[in-house]
């Protein structure tokens, strides 16, 4: 068997049921005056992560394996963002609100739109979703489940909000979990480097962590 050089053990690498997640690289999250700046946090940190990730997915495009790209955001009638997310301490600009990207947060609005150098490409999905995990409320588990995925490599932002929150409610649905650490990030370089010790400590309580280029060679042999 194929295995990633991963911690804390190598990943029992199956080609034919891993598929990619890249999770919310969105300009609301990776550009000034988007969702992430109004909660009052640098965004300028999140962007050095894209040319990995553009590695990443091109890897799992040549390789020809599923791809899977999320966006958090709301219906523009915000019937799917409860108050406790939208009036929960003092940002410069609710969920919903007008910003320079558009409203915040909002299906359609260029803010919620994927950073064009990580743009979907034609047969790669899209899951719009409402919370910071990836199975709530989407058809996620169902396409993943109908295309016989059982293995999930993950990449995006942030690494502890929605890149760790989706591999937990993966890895309670019996996927495979494995981070590729150089193309996640998050707004606090701590947090991301308690999210992987989460996620590796205790023989791998949550999953595998490992580098892209761990990834691409195991992809590419
Ligand atoms: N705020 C923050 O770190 N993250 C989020 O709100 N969403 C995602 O992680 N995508």
């Amino acid at each position: 068997m194929a295995e990633i050089d991963a911690a804390p053990f190598a990943f029992p690498f199956q080609r034919d049921q891993i598929a990619l997640v890249v999770i919310d690289m969105q300009r609301d999250f990776v550009e000034p005056g988007g969702f992430g700046a109004s909660l009052g946090n640098d965004v300028s940190l999140l962007g050095a992560i894209v040319p990995t990730v553009r590695r990443l997915l091109d890897g799992f495009r040549v390789a020809g394996l599923p791809i899977f790209h999320t966006r958090e955001c709301h219906l523009p009638d915000l019937s799917d963002c409860p108050d406790a997310k939208r009036m929960r301490g003092a940002p410069s600009l609710r969920i919903g609100d007008d910003g320079p990207m558009g409203r915040i947060l909002i299906a359609g609005e260029p803010g919620a739109d994927i950073i064009p150098e990580l743009a979907p490409q034609s047969g790669e999905i899209v899951i719009d979703k409402p919370g910071k995990g990836a199975f709530y409320a989407t058809d996620l588990g169902r396409m993943l489940e109908e295309r016989g995925v059982k293995q999930l490599v993950f990449a995006g932002v942030t690494t502890e909000v929605c890149v760790q929150t989706t591999m937990r409610e993966a890895n309670d649905r019996g996927y495979d979990c494995l981070l590729a650490t150089d193309a996640t990030e998050s707004y606090f370089p701590a947090f991301k480097a308690a999210a992987i010790a989460m996620i590796t400590a205790q023989g791998g309580i949550v999953g595998w962590a490992a580098p892209t280029d761990a990834i691409l060679e195991a992809l590419n042999g």
